[in-house]
């Protein structure tokens, strides 16, 4: 065993307390110092932001309609953090794995998940609409924080076998409170299992805020107690997340352990739509936060820089609307499983309580068809 009597450092781990940025509010470059460190991606990069946050973003609206019309149970909207979830998900690898919550539908979008298949678990349909292994892209996970310890076992195991997968994980500021997040940064760190945890922090969980939720200075800083890097950036600007990511990520692939990243941002949108916001947060700070839209910032770089025009923002429209249009009529078919699928594949025996709650799915089904015929 090799033990050192050198203090530990921890200004390697430390982040900054202004967030990294590399784009200003106005769309312009910003200066050496707020950078951190890092460079703006190249136009082509830029532009692949940009065109699947402009995806994203209508395929979000599209989801939330879906949601009023009752076609889906819930959905939680992405808006607002299309920098948080494009930015970093086009920072993974081709052999990564990308560990979403239910608020990340957006992410799996642009990992190339089938959008119809990504709503599947909140249209109620199905536990998990994917193959998680098409994309190497986890289940959704309600429960907060849980995916956070299913990334570290994974990239572990991966590397014991010598693969260089790396995981990303996405959580919010509140699911940092939870003791699945402790004990996932904690193991990710001691074990140097490559992931990094990126969390976005919209200011809000339901309708706690920041505030109540944590008494650090940032919550990049809690990477230092772990003995991981902890980066504070700009949830806002895509080609920040992407930069700090891509490092982060590179860095954990070549053995350089976990990372932990706070990407600052805000939910647009109620929590879900059976949130009422309204009776918890102003209008005004909604309205702040309007005018620090992460698409109109980077459409603004671009457009100043010539690397972008009219027709190309009306591709990368039209190309949005095939999508939602594809979604909307897709989702306008029934269900195509049974429902009593839901109870399959959940244990290798059914329990007891199980199988009970299976026929009561079947005897109400046989009673609505009864109906449905006529009674006859
Ligand atoms: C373990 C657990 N406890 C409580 C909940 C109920 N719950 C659902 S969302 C939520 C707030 C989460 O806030 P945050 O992590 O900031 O993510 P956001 O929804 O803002 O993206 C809570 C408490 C849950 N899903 N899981």
């Amino acid at each position: 065993m090799t033990t050192s009597d050198a203090p530990p450092v921890a200004a390697p781990f430390l982040p900054s307390l202004e967030p990294i940025r590399l784009i200003d509010e106005e769309g312009r470059r910003t200066a050496d110092s707020a950078r951190g460190g890092f460079d703006l991606p190249g136009p082509d990069t830029l532009l692949a932001l940009l065109r699947a946050m402009v995806v994203g973003r209508r395929f979000d609206a599209q989801a939330g309609a879906l949601a009023k019309q009752g076609r889906l149970a819930v959905y939680p909207s992405s808006r607002g953090q299309e920098a948080c979830q494009v930015g970093g998900v086009l920072a993974l690898a081709e052999q990564d794995w990308l560990f979403p919550t239910y608020r990340d539908c957006v992410s799996l979008v642009t990992r190339g998940v089938d959008p119809v298949e990504v709503l599947t678990l909140l249209r109620g349909d199905w536990h998990c609409g994917y193959d998680p292994k098409t994309h190497r892209c986890a289940p959704q996970c309600t429960p907060l924080a849980t995916n956070a310890s299913h990334a570290v076992g994974l990239t572990y195991a991966a590397r014991r076998k010598g693969s260089d997968t790396a995981a990303l994980v996405l959580m919010g500021d509140g699911a940092t409170s939870e003791g699945d997040a402790h004990e996932a940064y904690n193991f990710a760190a001691v074990w140097n299992a490559p992931v990094v945890f990126l969390v976005q922090n919209n200011q809000w969980a339901i309708s706690v805020p920041l505030h109540r939720q944590t008494a650090a200075p940032t919550l990049a800083h809690k990477a230092v107690g772990y003995g991981m890097r902890g980066y504070h950036v700009d949830g806002n600007d895509a080609a920040a997340v992407h930069a700090v990511v891509s490092r982060a990520l590179a860095a954990a692939r070549a053995g350089g352990g976990p990372a932990l990243i706070e990407a600052r941002t805000y939910r647009m949108e109620p929590h879900t739509n059976s949130d009422a916001p309204q009776r918890y947060r102003d209008d005004a700070e909604v309205e702040h936060w309007r005018r620090r839209d992460p698409l109109a910032r980077l459409e603004a770089l671009l457009r100043s820089e010539d690397r972008i025009d009219d027709a190309r923002m009306a591709e990368f429209g039209a190309r949005a609307d095939r999508l939602a249009e594809s979604v909307r009529e897709r989702l306008a078919r029934p269900p195509r499983r049974a429902a009593d699928e839901l109870f399959a594949h959940v244990y290798a025996e059914p329990t007891p309580q199980l199988r009970r709650q299976r026929e009561a799915v079947r005897a109400a089904r046989a009673r609505a068809d009864h109906v449905g015929n006529g009674g006859r």
